[in-house]
Parts: structure tokens; C-alpha cells; sequence
């Protein structure tokens, strides 16, 4: 690859930043529609490449440098699309956060990725003024202080593209962990161009191809599987603020491939609406970042004709298998390694288990990340020698290759498909002076999959209400991770060595919510 520069004319270097791959792909539509709002409005490739030259400018001026952390907590906008694009060109290395999370739970994520700038909406802006040290740049994506949309839109032009290698960071993408201390995950500019450009000959995307997206765009899934695989074919993306099934139904006709969690398929499922829709145009339905029943498969293809193809992976790695796109797609399976992706399922001393056995599923290869930010000997565990992964997901390979999972060696709760450590509610709930213990389980939610309860001992004779509990909790911890439903015992389950039995808890509570 050659790297153009508007300074030195045509400079011979190899450019592996993502945003030069995209640009190649996309440079031949420029005015084609990338994103379509409900609204009716648009925004072009042309457009959107010459506001994220200008973005990438404006965060110049703001201080920031190459290799610096660009942190942005902000809703689905064409601005916060412009935003990821002009941190790829720029250098700068993202940081999408959650817009759930609190400012406690953001003062944590400030401290430890130390951005040079923090992107937010303009509601959020005095709030993060608060929290941010002397030196670090507020801005918004719309009215406020310094709005970096308006100013990036002012500043739109032609500016290069940062030269990157492969392993240089693009993003570092914060995932909770068993500790309850969230880990920034370091993905570099090669990790997410590999995936992108596999998923995209894997899926078969093809000349016309419209791409319905409703998924948030501070996680893997939304940000970067589908946003990464679209824009490398100039496709028109459908961009739904988020899913709500009123709005997927009134979009679909138009759209021809759909990416989502299982709970975006048992919502379409429950509506009357769906059955009337006909599916002739659409290509592809893809599942992912949590189990997609056998159920919802089998329901969805009686009631569409069509079989979900499920995937699977982490924000460690972006996607590692994939069911096939021509070829049977096995309900309760994730398919097979994607090319150049290695997988294999081992005991825990990274032992091979035999085909049909389960263990722990290993992953190796160029989707990879480089570790977690600033915590070397937590990313030294989490790897064996050879640079194999350990996912923590339980897996069973049969003798084709086929991985399913089967559950889970770590301690994770996945709702809607958002990632609930149990450890960081724990450590909330008994720090509230009314609880002596606590143990936070997921338990089977129809609509969510899994949905999180906390099962606690009061300090006293007399438990408090759980609505007050739960009100507690509200500063603290962003909505979908603030149990469903808080139940209070006597004692907590124990076996011989002391720990909690969390399987008991959950099976005395797994008809809270109906069962699966
Ligand atoms: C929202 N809430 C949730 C929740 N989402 N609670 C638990 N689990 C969730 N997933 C909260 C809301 O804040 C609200 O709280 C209350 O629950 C009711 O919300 P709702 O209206 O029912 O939720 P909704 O806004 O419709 O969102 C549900 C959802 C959404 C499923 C559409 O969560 C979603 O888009 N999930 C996708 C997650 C995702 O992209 N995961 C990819 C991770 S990447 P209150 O208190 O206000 O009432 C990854 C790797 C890979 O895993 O393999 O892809
Ligand atoms: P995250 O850390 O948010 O990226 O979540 C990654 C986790 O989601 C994985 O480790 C799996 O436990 C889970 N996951 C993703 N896709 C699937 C799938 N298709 N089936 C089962 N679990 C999945």
C-alpha cells in the first residue's frame, strides 16, 4: 500500500491504517450514501470522509497526538461515525464507552486510559468537565463549549492519512472482568482491518448490498463488524438510532442484510407485524454476541424461510467462528474458524481435548488483540505460549471443525448482549452498610436471554426493600447492569472450600422471569 501525502506529494511507505483500506474500498462510491436516517436525511461517503479530515484536524489543535487516547461516550449520530473515522486517520487511538455508564463508572475509565480528549454529548459536558484532571479537552458533538461537529464540519477538507503499521493501536475497548476491575482491551489497526476484510469475502457482500443497523456503536458488534464490513463495500448502512422493533420493521423492506443480538430476533418474533413482512430482498440474517437458542433459529426460519447465521466473538479477539454462508447452518453451532483464525478447545492446562469434549476454547491469529492496557501480567494469564487466547468461553469442537459453546468458565452474565461481571455488582451491593453478602447470578429472561439477580443476607433481622437497594445502585452502575430482581436469604450456599455455590442459586432461581 502507498500512503499519499498532501504535504510531500507521494511518499512510498505502507500505510496498515484501517481508514487507508476503507478509503481504497470506498473512494471509487464517494457519493453514494453511507448513512440513511429515519428522519429522511443522509449522509455521503464524500461527506463523511471530508468531516473526519476535518475532525481529525480540530483534535490535532486540541492537543492530541498520534498514539493518543480519544475517549467518546456519545449516542448513534452520523457525528460519532465521523468521530471514529477521523481517530483511525488521525492516529489517535479511540475509546468508545458505554452511554449507560455513570460518572462514577466513567471516573474510573478517565483515570485509566488518561485521554487527551473526551468526546461526550452537550447534556454531559458539565458533568465531565468535573471529572476530567487540568490538561484534558472536553468537546461535544453538538452545542457546547467546543463542538467538534460543527467544528470538524468547518475545518472538512482533504487532510492524510496518519501512517500506521499493523500493530499500532486503533482502539481500546474497555471490557469488565472477574475482578470487577474493567480491562481496556488494546486492538491495533491490523486486528480490526483483518476481521473486516474476512468477514466481508466470508459474508458474501456484494454490489447492493443495504445494511440495517441498530445496534450501539461503543461495542465490537455495532462499531465494528458491521460498520467495518459495510463501509468496506460502499454499502448504504440503514442507521437506526437504536433497535426498537417498530423502527426494524418499518426498515427492513429495504435492507438486505441485518446484524444483531439474539434478543433483536425474539422481539421481531413476538410482533404480529413480522409475519407480514415479506424477506425475497433480504441476504443475511447474522446473530451474535450471546447464545442464539435453537428455538429462536427454528422459529425464525418457520416464520422467514430463512436461517440466522450465527457467529461468535469477543472484544479480545472481533469475530472468531462463523457459521457458513453457502453450506448447512447448524442451529446451536457457531460454525467454523474463520480463515487464517485458529481455534482449539483445551483442559485448563492447555491440554487438547479430543473432538465432542468440552474445555476451554483457545483462539490465535491476526484478530487478536495486544493486551490489556496498562495490566502486562493480566495479559500474560490470559495468554499460552504460541499466542494462543484463552476466551474463558466452554466450547465442544466436533470432528468437522464446528464449534458450539457451551458455557462459560468465567464468571459472566450476558444480557440483551451487554457483558454483567457479577464480581462489580458484588463489590457495590456489599459496600451498601444494609447487606453483609451478596452473590449476583443470571438467570434465563425470555426477552434478554439472561437476565442479572442478586441474591443477598442483610445485615439485619429485618431485610430493607429491595426498591430502595436498587435506587442505591443507580449512581453507581449504568442500567443493564443493576439486577433485575434482588432477592434476600438467609445464608448464602457454601461448599466445603467456602465458595458460593452459584449453580444452586441459580437453579432456585431460574423461574423468576418464566425460564428461558
Ligand atoms: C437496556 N437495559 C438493559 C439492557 N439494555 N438491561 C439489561 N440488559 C440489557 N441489554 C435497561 C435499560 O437501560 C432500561 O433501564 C431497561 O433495561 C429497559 O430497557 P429496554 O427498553 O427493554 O431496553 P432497550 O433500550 O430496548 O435495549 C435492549 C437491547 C439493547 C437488547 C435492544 O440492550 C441492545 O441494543 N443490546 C445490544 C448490545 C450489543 O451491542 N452487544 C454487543 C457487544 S460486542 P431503566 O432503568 O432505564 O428502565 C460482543 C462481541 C460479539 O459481545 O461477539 O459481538
Ligand atoms: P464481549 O466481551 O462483550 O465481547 O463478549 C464476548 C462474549 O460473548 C464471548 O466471550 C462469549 O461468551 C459471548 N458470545 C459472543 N457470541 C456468542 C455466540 N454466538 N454464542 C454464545 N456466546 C457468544
Amino acid at each position: 500500500m502507498r500512503y499519499t501525502s498532501a504535504l510531500a506529494g507521494v511518499i512510498i511507505l505502507e500505510n496498515a491504517n484501517l481508514y487507508h483500506l476503507l478509503y481504497q474500498r470506498f473512494s471509487a462510491h464517494l457519493q453514494a450514501t453511507c448513512l440513511e436516517l429515519p428522519d429522511g436525511t443522509s449522509c455521503s461517503y464524500a461527506e463523511l470522509d471530508a468531516w473526519s479530515a476535518g475532525m481529525a484536524q480540530v483534535l490535532a489543535q486540541l492537543g492530541a497526538t498520534e498514539g493518543d487516547r480519544v475517549m467518546m461516550q456519545v449516542g448513534k449520530s452520523p457525528a460519532a461515525v465521523a468521530l471514529y473515522l477521523a481517530c483511525l486517520r488521525g492516529g489517535f487511538v479511540l475509546v468508545p464507552l458505554n452511554t449507560a455508564y455513570t460518572s462514577a463508572e466513567l471516573a474510573y475509565f478517565i483515570a485509566d486510559a488518561s485521554p487527551a480528549v473526551v468526546v461526550c454529548d452537550p447534556p454531559r459536558e458539565p458533568d465531565i468537565t468535573r471529572l476530567v484532571p487540568p490538561g484534558v479537552t472536553v468537546a461535544c458533538l453538538g452545542p457546547g463549549e467546543c463542538d467538534l461537529a460543527a467544528l470538524g464540519r468547518a475545518a472538512a477538507g482533504d487532510a492524510p492519512v496518519c501512517p500506521r503499521a499493523d500493530h499500532d493501536l486503533a482502539a481500546i475497548l474497555y471490557t469488565s472482568g472477574t475482578t470487577g476491575r474493567s480491562k481496556g482491551a488494546m486492538l491495533s489497526h491490523g486486528n480490526l482491518a483483518s476481521n473486516a476484510s474476512t468477514l466481508h469475502a466470508l459474508w458474501g457482500f456484494q454490489p447492493g448490498d443495504v445494511l440495517l443497523h441498530a445496534l450501539p456503536i461503543f461495542h465490537v458488534h455495532g462499531l465494528f463488524v458491521a460498520l467495518n464490513t459495510a463501509m468496506l463495500n460502499a454499502s448504504r448502512i440503514i442507521f437506526l438510532e437504536k433497535f426498537t422493533t417498530q423502527a426494524v420493521l418499518a426498515s427492513l423492506p429495504k435492507a438486505t442484510v441485518m446484524m444483531g443480538v439474539p434478543t433483536f430476533y425474539t422481539r421481531l418474533l413476538a410482533s404480529a407485524d413480522f409475519s407480514r413482512l415479506h424477506f425475497d430482498h433480504m441476504r443475511l440474517f447474522i446473530s451474535g454476541s450471546a447464545p442464539l437458542t435453537e428455538q429462536t433459529f427454528r422459529q425464525f426460519e418457520l416464520r422467514t424461510g430463512m436461517r440466522i447465521l450465527e457467529r461468535y466473538g469477543m472484544t479480545e479477539t472481533g469475530m472468531i467462528t462463523s457459521n457458513p454462508l453457502e453450506g448447512e447452518r447448524v442451529a446451536g453451532t457457531v460454525g467454523f474458524a474463520l480463515p487464517a483464525v485458529d481455534v482449539r478447545v483445551c483442559d485448563e492446562h492447555g491440554g487438547l481435548r479430543a473432538p465432542g469434549d468440552v474445555g476451554v476454547v483457545e483462539v490465535r491469529g491476526p484478530n487478536v488483540f495486544r493486551g490489556y492496557w496498562k495490566m502486562p501480567d493480566k495479559t500474560a494469564q490470559e495468554f499460552r505460549p504460541g499466542g494462543w487466547f484463552i476466551t474463558g468461553d466452554l466450547g465442544q469442537l466436533d470432528g468437522e471443525g464446528r464449534l458450539s459453546i457451551v458455557g462459560r468458565a468465567k464468571d459472566l452474565i450476558i444480557s440483551g448482549g451487554f457483558n454483567v461481571y457479577p464480581k462489580e455488582i458484588e463489590l457495590c451491593l456489599d459496600a451498601l452498610g444494609e447487606i453483609a453478602e451478596s452473590a449476583v447470578i443470571g438467570v434465563p429472561h425470555p426477552d434478554l436471554g439472561e437476565a442479572v439477580v442478586a441474591v443477598c443476607v442483610a445485615t439485619s433481622q429485618a431485610p430493607p426493600e429491595p426498591e430502595r437497594v436498587l435506587q442505591e445502585l443507580e449512581g453507581q452502575l449504568a442500567a443493564f447492569k443493576r439486577p433485575k430482581a434482588l432477592v434476600f436469604i438467609e445464608e448464602l450456599p457454601r461448599n466445603a472450600m467456602g465458595k458460593v455455590q452459584k449453580n444452586q442459586l441459580r437453579e432456585a432461581h431460574s423461574q423468576l422471569f418464566g425460564g428461558a
